[in-house]
Order: C-alpha cells, then sequence, then structure tokens
C-alpha cells in the first residue's frame, strides 16, 4: 500500500518545488540563498531562540498576484491542500505610495505545522472595483479579460479540496499533485498583447502586471535571514546590489521586532510580445525581484502601536529607546511582545507581514506609481468582503499569537 503523505510534507514539497522553478528563471536567486545560509550558519548562535538552523535555512515566503475574488478563491482551495490558510488582511491603496491591491498571507496556523514547514505565500488581488485606479471603461474592459482567462485547471482544485479535506494523499499522488500546483506559477511563454499591456501599464505597472498576462506567476521567493544587514554587505561584496533601503524597524541594540525586509530588482526576463497586427516579437520585462527578510518577536496590539509611533518619526532608529525598552525581559512585562507562556527566553516569532512595508517592496521594483484620481473610495473591501468572496475565515493574527503565547 502506498504511503500516506500529510499536508505538511506536501507543503514542503510545494516551496522545493517553486524554488527550484524560481531559481531557473532567476538565477541571482541561487547566489541570495547561498549568502543567506552563509550569514544564517554564522549567526545561529545567537539567534538561536529564533528559530532552529534547520526551520530558518528551509523558510521562504512567496509573492503572488491575482485579478478577481474569484481567483483568489481558487487560491485559496488550492492552498488549503497544503495546509496554508489565510492570515491577515492588508489593505496596500491606504499606504504613503497607494498601491491598487488588497491582500492576504497563506500559512500554517498551527506552531507545529509551523515548526514542520513554515511556508507561506502573501497573496494580492487587484482592486479594480476601486474607482480612484480604474474609471468605470477601464475597469468593464479589466473585468472581461479576467473573466476570459483561466489560471488554474479546474481538476486541479479539485483535487485540491480533495487533499484538503482527506488530511493529504498517497505518495503517488503527491508527485503529480505538487508538479501541477509548482507549474500553475511558472513564468508563461504565451505572447503578452502589447497594446492591452502597454495602455495598463500606463495606469498602474501592477495593473499590467495582473490583468495585462493572461497567468499568474510567482513574483518573488524570500529565504529568511538572522542578520539582514549583514546579509546586504555580503550580497554588495558578491556584486548585486540591493535597494538601499531595508524595509521596516532599524537595526536596534534591543530584541529585533517583526519583521524587516529588502530586495533587489531582477534582471529584465525575456518575454513575448503580440502587436496590434499580430505579430509576435521578443521583448523583455522587469517586474520581479528578489527579496529577503529577517524575523523578529510578534508584537501585541500595544507594541504595534508604539512601533506605528515609533516608524511615523522620520528618523525611527533615533527615537527607537524612547519606544521600546532594550531586553526581552522588559518587552515581556510591558506586554508588548509575545513570549511563549510569558518566558522571555521564548519569544513568539513574527510570522506575518507589514502593510507599509510590502507596499514599499511593491514600489521599489516599479518604474512608476499608480496614477489616481480624486475622489471616494465606494469599492466595499474589507477582511470580512474577502473572507465572504473566497469561502474561508481569514484568521487574525494576534488570535493566532496569543493561543501560541498563552495556550
Ligand atoms: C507582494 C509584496 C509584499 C512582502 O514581503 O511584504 C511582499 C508583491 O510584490 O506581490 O511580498
Ligand atoms: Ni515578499
Amino acid at each position: 500500500m502506498s504511503r500516506h503523505v500529510e499536508t505538511w510534507q506536501l507543503r514542503a514539497q510545494f516551496a522545493v518545488g517553486l524554488s527550484q522553478m524560481y531559481g531557473a528563471e532567476v538565477p541571482a536567486y541561487h547566489t541570495l540563498v547561498d549568502v543567506t545560509s552563509e550569514v544564517n550558519s554564522t549567526f545561529v548562535g545567537a539567534e538561536q531562540r529564533l528559530g532552529s538552523l534547520e526551520r530558518v535555512t528551509a523558510e521562504r515566503h512567496g509573492a503572488i498576484r491575482v485579478g478577481t475574488a474569484s481567483e483568489l478563491a481558487q487560491v485559496a482551495d488550492l492552498f488549503s491542500a497544503f495546509g496554508m490558510y489565510p492570515v491577515g488582511y492588508y489593505d496596500l491603496r491606504e499606504a504613503t505610495s497607494p498601491v491598487p491591491v488588497v491582500s492576504t498571507a497563506f500559512r500554517p496556523i498551527d506552531p507545529d505545522e509551523l515548526a514542520c514547514n513554515p511556508f507561506r505565500v502573501f497573496t494580492s488581488m487587484l482592486a479594480t472595483a476601486d474607482r480612484r485606479f480604474f474609471d468605470a471603461d477601464l475597469r468593464a474592459r479589466v473585468q472581461a479579460f479576467l473573466a476570459q482567462r483561466r489560471l488554474f485547471d479546474p481538476a486541479l482544485i479539485a483535487r485540491a479540496r480533495q487533499i484538503a479535506t482527506a488530511g493529504g494523499c498517497s505518495t503517488e499522488d503527491a508527485d503529480e499533485f505538487v508538479a501541477a500546483a509548482v507549474s500553475a506559477f511558472a513564468l508563461s511563454r504565451e505572447p503578452i498583447d502589447l497594446p492591452w499591456y502597454q495602455e495598463l501599464s500606463a495606469v498602474s505597472a501592477v495593473a499590467a502586471d495582473i490583468a495585462g498576462v493572461g497567468t499568474t506567476h510567482i513574483n518573488h521567493l524570500t529565504p529568511r535571514v538572522l542578520d539582514i544587514d549583514e546579509l546586504h554587505r555580503a550580497m554588495a561584496a558578491r556584486g548585486i546590489a540591493m535597494i538601499d533601503d531595508i524595509q521596516g524597524p532599524p537595526r536596534t541594540d534591543g530584541p529585533q521586532v517583526l519583521l524587516r525586509q529588502t530586495s533587489f530588482r531582477a534582471l529584465a526576463e525575456p518575454r513575448r510580445f503580440r502587436s496590434a497586427d499580430g505579430s509576435v516579437t521578443d521583448g523583455t520585462l522587469r517586474v520581479r525581484f528578489g527579496e529577503v527578510e529577517q524575523r523578529g518577536v510578534a508584537l501585541t496590539p500595544l507594541g504595534r502601536q508604539r512601533f506605528d509611533a515609533a516608524m511615523s518619526s522620520p528618523d525611527p532608529a533615533a527615537v527607537w529607546e524612547q519606544h521600546f525598552p532594550a531586553t526581552d525581559a522588559k518587552l515581556a512585562a510591558a506586554g508588548l511582545a509575545y513570549y511563549r507562556g510569558g518566558d522571555p527566553a521564548e519569544p513568539v516569532v513574527y510570522e506575518d507581514f507589514l502593510p507599509a512595508s510590502a507596499a514599499g517592496i511593491f514600489r521599489s521594483n516599479l518604474d512608476s506609481d499608480a496614477s489616481t484620481t480624486e475622489g471616494p473610495d465606494d469599492s466595499d473591501y474589507s477582511r470580512q468582503w474577502m473572507a465572504g468572496q473566497i469561502g474561508h475565515h481569514i484568521h487574525d493574527p494576534y488570535e493566532l499569537y496569543e493561543k501560541v503565547a498563552c495556550p
């Protein structure tokens, strides 16, 4: 009889499969992963409390972008077969430089499942109902384009639902299922309709990337590093220039909180284009990038308020100490961060994302911002709206951290 493969094993296999595919597509990713591993083996002594070397080395997050709520619902069903559930709602339209998407992250929600394999995917949906970005005419055409494309084979989604219900599948089925899921996120070789892509690019580079093509793809795959400043230096030494900024909290002498991220722009990638006269030519697009992240302790709602206050300063590093004490014990005692059973030796690691950083990551890799018009937002996007559309509960990250801290 064939062995039963658990959902966490499928998740691990999915993460490895995406990693192989993305590494073949974006060669600098291999350099990033190599440098990350070097930095991690150097720093694991100091940062062991934030995760075993084994977990951190295997750890990745991906990012994908879809066009409609029904595509997002299919993603939710697909990822449920990997034990990845929607957590958090991120509205990137509210960022300082707005991006026309609303997002969630699919990830394991149980500490044991995270320990087995912590793979997560930040997933964004184009906010076509927001008239500040899309006027009625463009919205109608975008929606018509999206309605006629098919991102996922219905058989793949049906199979995913069965696997989710059964909590796994046989070894033979696993290989086929994971391979099909991975290939749904490959960069397409299908020619891109050039006039359509250009029209959307003029409105928003993100709109063009999402709704200008007939498929979706993995936008980036991000390894986790234990010291992001060290990584930044080491990458530069290898001749790969990261963007100057590190998104998120500044480097501090005290415990690192939440999430710090940085990225490098991927090189232009070969794509094929179909012109108005029907002729197909070779061209290039620069839409994907490399990203790396460092994770720290999860903050409570009170800690998050302090964080937002510190980050609203022109120089967060300069004022950090006014908002945060310098030790885990003091963070725990002040109720600012989560620790298992309240024990400052056991920080609860932040497993989610930061909206301002996410918008910054989107932006830092685009040639232009979205063009918007003034006016009211009469779209009704919200966490509840999204949950209803995808038919899955969207978990509140704080409730999950609370449960880990005080089981
Ligand atoms: C997602 C950007 C957000 C992160 O790590 O904050 C993100 C995207 O570019 O599609 O991945
Ligand atoms: Ni990312």
